[in-house]
């Protein structure tokens, strides 16, 4: 491993959205959920984190910048992920580059790693997911980790709950699992990118600001106070994921988008329940719902789903382009530039890789 050589590999994720929320954790260090969760993957080409791991033997100490901003990765979630990858770790050798690394030498060697959002972190898009589950994605490849996807999400998981979802594109289900160990709590894909490509997202950023309270501290008092998570969590959710798995397979977008507003609005209400109750959505959001609900109901069949994050910010999704377009008349209309309200721009992407 002798030399001034440094070996990179970069990768680029997309974020996702959950349509079936995870909220909620039943074991804090290992990130295991109190329920299953869905999400849709989206587009890279709007939504996406690109990072760039580096080794080199004249490293001396592992380092990581985040949109140009060197940030520290004491914390236990970046070093669990970085353990479980190095623990996979195997020999490499690049004969062009004159490169060989041994599998007992990545203990000793150093990482440069680069990472770059193209939208709002921390704001309620899901910078996290996309940012773990590139992380370790591009790890393993440097590492030569010769892991599947799904296992490759069960460490995702321990640096960001929903990065699990984000290993795939499509449909992807996250599976809570029973073991204790958290092995069986990983992400499956439902459905590839193309088996429901109709379909069209639009997100209009109400508020690129971050927000007030971070989704970890955030579910965490919810699992202390909410009676109505524990309801959520036993009694709705099971029956949900069920009926939405239907809904994706059969491309039923009625029951789709019935199921997906009915569940962001029970994990609003669920934060609301909370004690102190958290806010997510603001006076912009709450319009927004309107807009979509008398719309869909003027029409006779739902014609958008809507879903909020742990933030303003409203993530919809068309059942098709004319959908779509229809939409952005409709949201321009009611929320003009210039107007007097929080929301600033749209990204507007197809659903998915
Ligand atoms: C989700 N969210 O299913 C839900 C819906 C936000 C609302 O997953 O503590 O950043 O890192 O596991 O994954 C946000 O939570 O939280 C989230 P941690 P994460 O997408």
């Amino acid at each position: 491993m002798a030399g001034k050589w440094v070996r990179m590999v970069t990768a680029q994720t997309p974020t996702n959205i959950a349509v079936i929320k995870y909220w909620g954790k039943r074991d804090e260090a290992l990130i295991l959920p109190v329920n299953d969760s869905i999400s849709v993957t989206l587009d890279p080409a709007h939504l996406c984190t690109t990072t760039t791991v580096a080794v080199s033997p004249s490293f001396d100490q592992d380092r990581m910048w985040l949109n140009g901003k060197e940030i520290s990765l004491a914390g236990g979630r970046f070093q669990s992920c970085l353990r479980e990858i190095r623990s996979r770790a195997c020999d490499v050798e690049d004969e062009e580059k004159g490169i060989k690394i041994a599998k007992k030498d990545w203990e000793n060697l150093h990482l440069h790693i680069a990472s770059y959002n193209n939208f709002p972190t921390a704001a309620g898009l899901a910078s996290s997911a996309a940012g773990f589950a590139c992380l370790v994605f591009a790890l393993a490849k440097l590492m030569n980790a010769k892991e599947d996807q799904s296992q490759l999400s069960a460490i995702a998981r321990q640096g960001s709950g929903s990065a699990c979802r984000s290993l795939y594109g499509g449909f992807v289900k996250w599976i809570m699992g029973k073991d204790e160990d958290g092995r069986d709590s990983l992400a499956v894909q439902l459905a590839d990118e193309k088996h429901w490509d109709d379909l069209v997202i639009i997100i209009a950023v109400v508020s690129s600001r971050q927000k007030e309270t971070s989704s970890t501290s955030g579910m965490r008092e919810t699992v202390e106070t909410s009676l109505l998570l524990k309801h959520r969590a036993k009694e709705i959710v099971p029956k949900r994921i069920v009926q939405m798995e239907e809904a994706i397979k059969n491309r039923d977008f009625a029951s789709f988008a019935q199921l997906t507003c009915t569940d962001s609005n029970q994990f609003h209400a669920v934060c609301l329940d909370t004690s102190p109750p958290i806010f997510y959505m603001n006076d912009t959001s709450h319009r927004i719902i309107s807009v979509v609900e008398k719309w869909n109901r003027s029409e006779g069949v739902p014609q958008v789903a809507y879903t909020f994050d742990a933030g303003p910010n409203a993530v919809m999704i068309a059942r098709d382009r004319k959908a779509a377009s229809l939409l952005l008349q409709r949201l321009l209309f009611h929320f003009p530039p210039n107007a007097d309200t929080d929301l600033n721009s749209y990204i507007i992407g197809d659903k998915s890789i």
